[in-house]
């Protein structure tokens, strides 16, 4: 093996990998166990031999090696990185840390999920503000997490992340990583280019997706043209409330084109709105009467849209009050948006997607799905075209600027272009769908003095497994990208696990992108099987600041202060009040008090527990059975639900999370007594 590696060039790396781990290190008690096991025998060849054996043994190339150093992280370590990932079809926010691609948590968001009780007792309020119509919508299809950020770069505060299927979009303080908050848009029901944050987080940007008319009442398909619309709406956020002000957002009403994406510019493009679209065509589908099917007839153009949109003059005329309400919605019609000079569209090569602000702010990259360049739009040259004037227009009176006009340069860069992100070596890397691959491109301008390639040339590319849709560096959409890591989103991973039948997970993969011109390495496949994440942030961790243990007992998460209601210890107790009864209970290891709680069938009871722990990760739960109840009570916190006791009989109550020797024993009894 020793020879085999050798011939390979790389004997010297793997004793290199094996020299900071020497035996003197190593506890006796693994020194004693090592000499008994079977891998004692090779060590008898040196210091390489284990390495060495173990690579031989599980059929490991000396690049997979160098991969598991980069990606392995010993117990106890902890990741440089933080990915915020969309949960797909889970309708939740998943953590993961990079480079080790451990899952670190599930946020629970638009989705019940009974670990956090999220919608057992606990968040029942937030989930209902996603109601559609007054009815319950327990699922979403999340896209687009955006992290919050402060002059373009992310700090650690919230994220947001949108819901596709139902156009809501959801608020995560980053203090608990606990949802605040649900946000259904009056509008639509369905976006896509949301949700994305201004530099500075006061605005969150909700970009439509399929045309309907507005507030999405009834209007037949014929009438497409006249009565169907687009729209982007602004949500205002308030950092002191962790909320979005939905009476301060409004919306702008667009062409019934299909928005795709949005960004919001930075430095000198801060202020402006850059969305793309597909179906300018004006395609209604109805493949069953004969009509092209959407996937042609929405392809027909050799260019859709660029929507370019002056953002900073878009609020002063919303604060003028020039807008109309939609479904109780404040709305920028598109007339008031041409005659105020607030919306511009420019060609953009065929079947587009994504938009992407350059690091610097100065340009947006857009891919064309059919169109092996991606073309990236020149801000300062999209400003003159504007001063310029004598435009064309389309149908709904939008002016177009000249394609020409506003480009700097398109690069060849393979088949089925999507998504851009950013590194610090003046590069970007755009998510290629059809070959799949990742490729490395350098940029021009001043962006493009950091790398030493020519500008704005294709400069590599890493094939990734298989059909890569978003791609996120280290905080790679940021006015600061960290290099290092990028992670490919990859939709099928078909040889890359276990086949676990006919549903196979999708595979995150880490790409080391570290090195200059065209290295990238493919570090590590990681299995996601849980929903169809669609875009993911990653985070420098040490941004991220979180509570360890609620601030103080009784602290209610929903509105993040204490509640008054909460019971402390000495507190406990029930009481009646006519048919009313109240349960003020305290949790800590391993009881709960009471453990007898007694009503009587068709009592209104009122169940108020807190948690008086202050022990990191002392967590308790309470599983109510029959009852459909189960919270989980981080130290601190203070949870209240109420319900009818309807049901009579014994119903043992208990801690539903291992929390010590005697956790069997934390649990007690609701009795209700029959009628
Ligand atoms: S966009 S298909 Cu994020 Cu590629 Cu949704
Ligand atoms: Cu508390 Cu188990």
């Amino acid at each position: 093996m020793k020879r085999a590696l050798s011939l390979l060039g790389v004997g010297l790396t793997a004793t290199a990998l094996l020299a900071s781990c020497s035996e003197g290190e190593r506890p006796a008690r693994q020194r004693a166990d090592a000499q008994t096991s079977n891998v004692s025998t090779s060590r008898a060849t040196g210091a390489n031999g284990t390495l060495e054996q173990v690579a031989r043994e599980r059929n490991l190339t000396p690049d997979d090696l160098i991969a598991a150093a980069k990606t392995y992280l010993p117990s106890g370590r902890h990741d440089d990185y933080i990915m915020f990932s969309s949960g797909g079809h889970s309708g939740q926010l998943f953590l993961i840390g990079v480079p080790s691609m451990r899952l670190l948590r599930t946020v629970a968001v638009f989705t019940p999920e009974s670990w956090q009780g999220w919608g057992f007792g606990a968040g029942n309020e937030i989930l209902d503000e996603g109601k559609v119509n007054g009815r319950d919508v327990l699922w979403a299809d999340t896209h687009h997490p955006a992290l919050s950020e402060t002059n373009g770069d992310y700090d650690g505060e919230f994220c947001f992340i949108n819901d596709k299927a139902n156009a809501r979009i959801a608020v995560i303080d980053l203090k608990d990583f606990e949802t605040k908050q649900i946000v259904k848009n009056p509008l639509s029901l369905s976006d896509h280019g949301g949700c994305f944050v201004t530099p500075d987080t006061e605005w969150v940007i909700e970009g439509g997706q399929y045309g309907s008319p507005l507030g999405w009442e009834y209007a037949p398909i014929e009438d497409y043209n006249n009565s169907y619309r687009g729209y982007v709406t602004f949500w205002k956020f308030d950092r002191a409330s962790g909320r979005i002000l939905t009476d301060k957002s409004f919306a702008m009403e667009l062409p019934p084109y299909w928005q795709d994406l949005f960004d919001a510019g930075k430095f000198v493009s801060e202020g402006w709105i850059f969305g793309n679209s597909i179906n300018t065509e004006l395609a209604t589908g109805g493949i069953e009467s004969g009509n092209p099917p959407f996937e042609a007839g929405v392809s027909q153009r050799d260019n859709d849209y660029l929507h370019v949109i002056n953002f900073e003059k878009a609020i002063a005329t919303y604060n003028a009050g020039k807008t109309r309400e939609v479904a109780g919605f404040p709305v920028i019609e598109t007339q008031t948006a041409v005659d105020e000079g607030l919306l511009y569209f420019i060609p953009e090569p065929k079947s587009p997607h994504g938009v992407d602000i350059s690091p610097d702010g100065n340009y947006i990259v857009v891919s064309g799905k059919l169109d092996p360049h991606v073309t990236i739009y020149g801000f300062n040259e999209i400003q003159e075209a504007i001063a310029g004037g004598g435009y064309t227009q389309d149908q709904y009176g939008v002016p177009i600027l000249d394609f020409d006009d506003c480009t700097v340069a398109q690069i060849e860069v393979g088949l089925g272009p999507l998504h851009t992100q950013f590194d610090d070596q003046g590069y970007a890397y755009t998510s290629l769908f059809l070959e799949p691959a990742v490729a490395r491109w350098a940029l021009g301008g001043e962006a493009g003095k950091l790398n030493p390639e020519p500008d704005w040339s294709l400069v590599g590319k890493v094939n990734v497994h298989y059909n890569v849709g978003h791609i996120s560096a280290a905080e790679g959409d940021t006015a600061s990208p960290d290099g290092k890591y990028l992670v490919s989103l990859n939709k099928w991973s078909i040889d890359r696990f276990f086949p676990t039948g006919p549903l196979l997970p999708q595979n995150f993969q880490l790409v080391d992108i570290a090195d200059q011109g065209d290295s990238m390495q493919l570090l590590y496949d990681m299995p996601v099987g849980f929903g169809e994440p669609h875009y993911a942030q990653i985070i420098k961790a040490d941004k991220l600041d979180p509570w360890l243990v609620y601030p103080e007992i009784g602290w209610d998460p929903v509105h993040q202060r204490v509640d008054p209601n909460a019971p402390r210890a000495g507190q406990e107790g029930i009481t009646r009040n006519g048919n009313t009864v109240t349960v003020n209970m305290t949790a800590i290891r391993s009881h709960f008090n009471p453990e007898h709680v007694k009503v009587k069938q068709g009592d209104r009871v009122i169940w108020r527990l807190t948690s008086v722990e202050r022990a990191q990760d002392s967590t308790h739960g309470f599983a109510l059975p029959a009852y459909n109840i189960n919270l989980s009570l981080e130290p601190g916190e203070y949870i209240q639900f109420e319900f009818v006791a309807d049901q009579a009989g014994t119903f043992p109550f208990y801690c539903s999370e291992f929390c010590s020797a005697l956790h069997l024993e934390m649990m007690g009894y609701f009795l209700v007594e029959p009628n």
